[in-house]
């Protein structure tokens, strides 16, 4: 299923990077297991039938394999095990370890995908959001590899966002990362197949509706215990601090995707689009593509 996001099929000017430049780049982000890696494969599979040149990354070193064809590979660069077994560390500690290695070689890693010819570049992110959002060095590392150009894809977990107190986590978690980060971020509720149409219509309204979002909120905290708080305290408190996003100019607005069924990746196009302008004239003959998948 798919929602109306703004859309604008322009194709103005070349996103690609015909001047040597690296193309765009679209950080996929998301809680551990959301369905960041499932994304990249999709939409280099989506993208490929459309003629459009999509270069995947992975920046994950924790990833056990990868589904997509990545033009970088920070496995190759660094690996899990080694920085266990070099710094006797479990694997968490490594993945945090591993994480700053990762940032503080930015330069090396953008020397490897700098001048490489395509539209669009898209970024597998580590499985733990914190390790890539919340660290020093991952800001570094965005601004290196992003120069200038670069997007956030949020995905929403469907079963977390199911629940009122859990969607606005995820609502929560997601402008955390982009005050962290400072770049365009579009919300996506991932693997939204699994999800009863009646639910998937509930939480999107929740998206877009924050007067409904608040009813639902009272709701699920009048049935809860509230360990003495009055009722509703919780729900005033998150609603505030979306209401103070909504006057942030920040956009809680949430498109359903799926990788499974290979739906929404158009939505995730026009939101580089809209954020970088238009594909190189050759592409000019998706346009109709999109809009059939739309239909
Ligand atoms: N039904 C369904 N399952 C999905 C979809 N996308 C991903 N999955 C499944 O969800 C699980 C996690 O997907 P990944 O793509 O590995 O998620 P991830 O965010 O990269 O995970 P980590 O890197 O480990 O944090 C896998 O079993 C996928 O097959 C989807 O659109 N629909
Ligand atoms: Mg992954």
């Amino acid at each position: 299923m798919l929602r109306d996001v703004e859309v604008v099929y322009v194709f103005a000017g070349p996103m690609s990077a015909n001047d040597g430049t690296t193309p765009p780049v679209l950080f996929v982000v998301g809680t551990a297991g959301a369905g960041k890696s499932s994304l990249v494969t999709s939409f280099q599979r989506w993208a490929r039938f459309l003629d459009i040149d999509v270069l995947a990354v992975n920046l994950d070193p924790g990833a056990e394999r990868v589904h997509y064809d990545p033009e970088f590979d920070v496995r190759d660069l660094i690996s899990l095990s080694e920085v266990m077994d070099e710094y006797d560390l479990g694997p968490n500690g490594a993945q945090i370890l591993a994480a700053d290695l990762v940032a503080s070689q930015a330069e090396d890693v953008f020397e490897e995908i700098e001048g490489l010819a395509g539209d669009i570049m898209v970024v597998d992110t580590p499985g733990q959001v914190e390790l890539f959002a919340f660290r020093e060095a991952s800001s570094h590392l965005v601004q290196v590899l992003g120069q200038g150009r670069a997007c956030l894809i949020f995905l929403f977990d469907p079963l977390l966002s199911s629940t009122p107190s859990g969607f606005v986590s995820q609502m929560l978690l997601s402008s955390i990362v982009h005050f962290r980060l400072g770049l365009p971020t579009a919300n996506f509720l991932s693997k939204s197949d699994l999800l009863e149409p009646e639910t998937l219509e509930r939480i999107l309204e929740w998206g877009e509706n924050l007067d409904v979002l608040e009813s639902a909120l009272f709701e699920e905290s009048s049935t809860q215990s509230n360990y003495g708080d009055g009722v509703g305290q919780r729900a005033e408190f998150a609603i505030g601090q979306l209401r103070m996003m909504q006057h942030a100019a920040i956009q809680p607005g949430l498109v359903p995707l799926s990788s499974e069924m290979e739906e929404g990746q158009a939505d995730v196009l026009s939101f580089a689009q809209n954020v970088f302008g238009g594909m190189s004239d050759a592409k000019d003959g998706f346009a109709g593509d999109i809009e059939h998948e739309r239909q």
